[in-house]
């Protein structure tokens, strides 16, 4: 059995930012599978691996890991995985730290704040958030996405210049999120469009589509009873994105 165990729940975008890196990279792991909506990340055996909580945890032999990009760089260092995804070269791999550090209160939070307005409050309060909320929150996103396409990806092909790197990654999982909501990203955007194909290219789609079969089908997520420590602890985080 692998030293490396990946807690994750594909419906997670950073443990989905994990999990494709760890599968386009052939790094060995045992795929523990959470279930977000089940509550598996409050159980008391979690709290010993992640004491955080929060999906998804990495552990290797007896050391504990939380925090996705630390995760990713983790195994890029530890599995001495190709240079392109976190360049060697000072310039491009400064490109990368900007995305890494720029998309926590961008990228990763607006499209989250969406997705939460799109779907988990409607979920948790039985009703549509008001419109004039839904729209301001879709006017930051695309903002953001404007910020993508302008400053991060420019007329390269990827975001540190020819080849993928984990700030594609990471940014992709993200968006991905806010279309698994019902929002065309791409649709008026042929750059950022042009940008995820090479993306989903340079992944492999077979691996991209298994990555992001759960998110695109959330509905179906829907179906399965939530129990009430879970419901309970999702509706906390509604104030958090102000819903
Ligand atoms: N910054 C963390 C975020 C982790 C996170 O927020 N995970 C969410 C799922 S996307 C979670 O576990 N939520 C469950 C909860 O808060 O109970 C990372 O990148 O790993």
């Amino acid at each position: 059995m692998p030293d490396l165990t990946l807690y994750v729940d594909l419906l997670s975008q950073p443990a989905r930012s994990v999990y494709i890196f760890a599968k386009a990279n052939n790094i060995p792991f045992n795929h523990h599978e959470m279930w977000l909506f089940k509550g598996d990340q409050l159980s008391e055996d979690y709290a010993k691996v992640n004491p955080i909580r929060k999906i998804p945890a990495l552990k290797d032999g007896n050391f504990m890991l939380a925090e996705s990009i630390a995760m990713l760089l983790y195994m890029a260092n530890k599995y001495k995985t190709p240079d392109h995804w976190y360049p060697s070269d000072l310039q491009k791999r400064a490109r990368v730290d900007e995305y890494l550090a720029w998309q926590t209160l961008n990228t990763r939070y607006h499209g989250c704040k969406l997705f939460w307005f799109k779907f988990m409050a409607p979920f948790l309060l039985g009703r549509e958030l008001e419109s004039k909320k839904l729209e301001a929150a879709l006017a930051e996103f695309n903002n953001t996405m404007t910020n993508v396409e302008d400053h991060f990806i420019r007329d390269n092909p990827f975001i540190a210049g020819d080849k993928i790197s984990i700030a594609d990654l990471v940014a992709i999982v993200e968006i991905m999120q806010v279309v698994g909501s019902g929002v065309d990203v791409f649709e008026s955007r042929p750059k950022l469009a042009a940008w995820k194909q090479r993306v989903v290219e340079a992944i492999g789609e077979e691996l991209f589509r298994e990555a992001h079969a759960k998110i695109l089908n959330m509905k179906e997520e829907l179906n399965i009873p939530m129990p009430p420590v879970a419901k309970e602890r999702f509706k906390s985080r509604l104030a958090f994105y102000n819903c």
